[in-house]
């Protein structure tokens, strides 16, 4: 497959649901749907309509708002769930069965040719009754079923003719990239359909594993923004979309409205009430920051030399960091230009290592450090002012 033709399944409404402190009302539902098909992912997952009453009414109303993406929802291989799901009009049904022992043993107690025989029989009854819905079938725990049991499985439901796409899960996060990359391209040569993949976090390859996906010829990939779920969650969308970019800029910047993710991320964060993490790709505090002097004179001449994204593309902002002991002249000089401020070469020089030396002495702060350009523009710097601004309110914690 060539990666141009990938889509993302953003699942935040049903994989995102089983984060812990998700509890979305029907209207933040409807906000959440729209904002993501206005980001622009090709497809949204649903909670199963079973799960209650209200998420059957969700699905309902979701599947009727005329979104581009396509509403899919997510279901237990059994016909019961199959005529409920698609009484509520969605486009799509995604259907999971587990094929782990540990899922066959502890969850619905089936033996391989017992799964593969109920999968023949709802699926081709869903066919049946929706001959233009989309189809897929997913097996649960995938990396931890015998890889042979799973290719049983996946050739069986292949050779019905009915489905759309194979899922493949890495439901407990334990599967590496090199795995996944294998596992997908053996299923690529062995079926003819689509290929979804579903990666948890818990080892903390989500994302790379999606990528894997994608090289090994996955044509759907599974997120939630922020990367919310159960337990610590799988692969974020925002961090999707940051690895596909580095692929390929052009095509990410076609397909979704990236300047939309931050408040996307915001919405989210605030509706299940966590912080968007420092180190968030794109959108966490630092995603843009730049610190050492040597990387801040590169930044201020290409941006590109130390950074792999665009900030612009995603409407977030630079920082050039110089309060600090790493700071160098160039990044003085920048930000001495920012303000306004006439100091020669040689002053922001002699200014740069007083900057070094007070950073040594206590924690400075930009605003320290527009004053002091100010003062040494003004030619009223002298030692007992300058030393007045670096010890007044120092602290042994400040000194830190
Ligand atoms: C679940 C399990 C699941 C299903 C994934 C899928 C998983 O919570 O139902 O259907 O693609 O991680 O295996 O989320
Ligand atoms: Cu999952």
């Amino acid at each position: 497959m060539s990666l141009e033709q990938y889509a993302i399944i953003d699942s935040t409404l049903r994989e995102g649901e089983q984060f812990i402190n998700a509890n979305f009302t029907h209207e933040q539902k409807v906000e959440i749907a729209r904002a993501l098909d206005e980001f622009g992912v090709e497809c949204l997952e649903l909670t199963s309509p079973l799960a209650s009453p209200g998420s059957a009414e969700d699905a309902r109303t979701i599947a009727r708002l005329g979104l581009k993406a396509k509403v899919l929802t997510h279901i237990r291989c059994q016909k019961e769930d199959a005529r409920v799901a698609l009484d509520t009009g969605v486009a799509g049904l995604d259907v999971v069965i587990g094929t782990s022992s540990a899922l066959r043993r502890f969850s619905h107690s089936k033996s391989i040719e017992e799964i593969i025989d109920l999968a023949a029989d709802v699926l081709t009854w869903i066919r049946s009754q929706a001959p233009d819905i989309v189809l897929r079938f997913s097996t649960e725990d995938s990396f931890r079923s015998e890889e042979a049991d799973l290719f049983r499985v996946y050739l069986a439901v292949d050779r019905l003719g009915v489905v759309n796409r194979l899922g493949i899960a890495d439901t407990v996060g334990i599967a590496s990239p090199g795995q996944v990359a294998r596992i997908v391209g053996t299923l690529r040569r062995m079926t003819k359909a689509d290929i979804e993949f579903h990666g948890h976090n818990d080892s903390g390859c989500a994302v790379a594993n999606a990528f894997a996906a994608i090289e090994g010829g996955a044509t759907h990939i599974d997120t939630t923004v922020l990367g919310i779920g159960e337990r610590n969650g799988i692969a974020s969308l925002g961090a999707f979309i940051a690895r596909m970019y580095t692929w390929d800029r052009d095509l990410v910047r076609d397909k979704y409205h990236l300047d939309g993710l931050r408040g996307l991320e915001l919405l989210i964060a605030e509706l299940v009430g966590v912080d968007i993490p420092f180190n968030n790709c794109i959108t966490g505090y630092c995603a843009f920051t730049h610190k050492a002097g040597i990387h801040a004179k590169a930044i201020l001449n290409a941006p590109e030399t130390y950074e792999a994204l665009d900030p612009h593309d995603f409407g977030v902002t630079r920082y050039v960091s110089i309060a600090h002991r790493l700071t160098g002249w160039n990044a003085v000089k920048g930000r001495a230009d920012q303000l306004g401020v006439a100091l020669s070469t040689e002053q922001i020089k002699a200014l740069t290592l007083h900057i070094k030396a007070l950073a040594d002495e206590k924690r400075l702060t930009m605003d320290d450090v527009d004053d002091l350009l100010r003062l040494w523009a003004n030619g009223h710097h002298d030692a007992a002012t300058d030393s007045a601004l670096s010890l007044a309110e120092e602290t042994p914690a400040d000194a830190q």
